[in-house]
């Protein structure tokens, strides 16, 4: 079935078929009008409940359906998570993000979640949780703990979707993030690239995002991690240039949303990871771990940040109201 292009799919579509060196310019060009080129956001992800997962997304360590190197783990404990918040805060972290194997949460398990996240923002960091999909009310409970951003991914277009997960559906996804947005919390909105999808695919899965309205404030673009045991494993590789070109196109068509390299990067050499930084990615997963796969060692992210200039977000410290007596006095 052949999708149908709307104006801004055409737009898009238009992008990647610019010359490589033009449509890097033209990213480029709106990055610097909306940010440093020279800094980039790191947030730091925790698993904080692992495996054993009911849903079949073909690309996942943690489905329970898949035989995979990853085993159940029951929901950690808030001193666990106040620990590795504080380790990620003194290596320079900005925002923790705490992702759950879940469909969606419970309500028991939610009121655990909203003790970590107001621990979290209580330590001076951005709060991040992925869950799965929430149900009416979930949503509020987060925000009044806190919380800044939901993440939860499109992952592809609408229609590459029903090949990759048969559990649920792209509708429910879009519920989700309605949710969140009525709720007053930032969307961290993305996707994998790489799953065995067309161009086209990408160009629709973009055309979604930017049509959010507004954009996800947060996009990760993830690098598909094969994992073995999955539905995925054997998916050919995706051209990294293309991949370079699908950051510059969101860059351009989402131009105030941090870009975020996310997974992935273990694989790709510097180069590579530059040539993102230079089509506008300004953000990363910043830790030696992901959710179950390795992310590089934080030595090795602060050498390549020094070699291209570049530097770390500072995290933003609250304005101070004037006190009764100097402002009277
Ligand atoms: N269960 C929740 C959900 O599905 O929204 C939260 C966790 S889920 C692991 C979060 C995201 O991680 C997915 O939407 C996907 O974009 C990304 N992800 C998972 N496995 C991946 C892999 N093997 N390679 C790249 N990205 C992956
Ligand atoms: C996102 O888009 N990528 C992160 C985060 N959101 C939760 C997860 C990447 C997971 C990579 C595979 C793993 O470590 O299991
Ligand atoms: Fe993995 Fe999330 Fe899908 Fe569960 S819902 S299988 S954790 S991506």
């Amino acid at each position: 079935m052949v999708a149908v292009m709307n104006r801004d799919s055409s737009r898009i579509a238009a992008l990647f078929d610019l010359p490589f060196s033009d449509l890097i310019h033209r990213a480029q060009t709106v990055h610097r009008q909306h940010f440093d080129p020279n800094t980039v956001q790191l947030s730091t992800l925790l698993s904080i409940k692992t495996g054993g997962c009911s849903e079949d997304c073909g690309y996942c360590s943690q489905s329970a359906r898949f035989d995979t190197h990853v085993d159940r783990e029951p929901l950690l404990g808030l001193a666990d998570v106040v620990q590795a918040a504080q380790a990620a805060k003194a290596r320079g972290a900005t925002r923790f993000c705490m992702g759950a194997a879940w469909r969606g949460p419970k309500d028991k398990d939610l009121d655990v979640v909203v003790e970590m996240v107001r621990a979290v923002k209580g330590l001076g960091l951005e709060t991040c949780v992925t869950l799965g999909q929430l149900k009416d009310g979930q949503a509020a409970r987060l925000k009044a703990a806190g919380l800044d951003y939901y993440n939860h991914n499109l992952d592809t277009s609408r229609e590459h979707y029903a090949n990759v997960v048969h559990t649920h559906g792209y509708d429910d996804r879009l519920r989700t993030l309605r949710q969140v947005r009525d709720a007053g919390i930032h969307l961290c909105c993305g996707g994998i690239l790489g799953m065995g999808e067309s161009r086209a695919d990408r160009v629709a899965f973009l055309a979604e995002l930017a049509a959010l309205n507004p954009p996800p404030e947060s996009v990760p673009l993830n690098m598909l991690i094969k994992i073995p045991g999955t539905p995925l494993q054997g998916v050919p590789a995706l051209e990294p240039l293309e991949f370079v070109r699908t950051i510059a196109v969101a860059r351009i068509v989402m131009p105030t949303s941090y870009v975020r390299l996310s997974a992935g990067r273990q694989q790709m050499p510097d180069h590579l990871q530059a040539l993102c930084f230079l089509a506008g990615a300004n953000s990363v997963f910043f830790g030696e771990q992901l959710l179950t796969t390795p992310n590089p060692d934080t030595g090795r992210d602060l050498e390549l940040l020094a070699k291209l200039g570049m530097h770390a977000e500072l995290p933003v410290i609250p304005a101070v109201p004037p006190s009764k007596t100097a402002a009277g006095s």
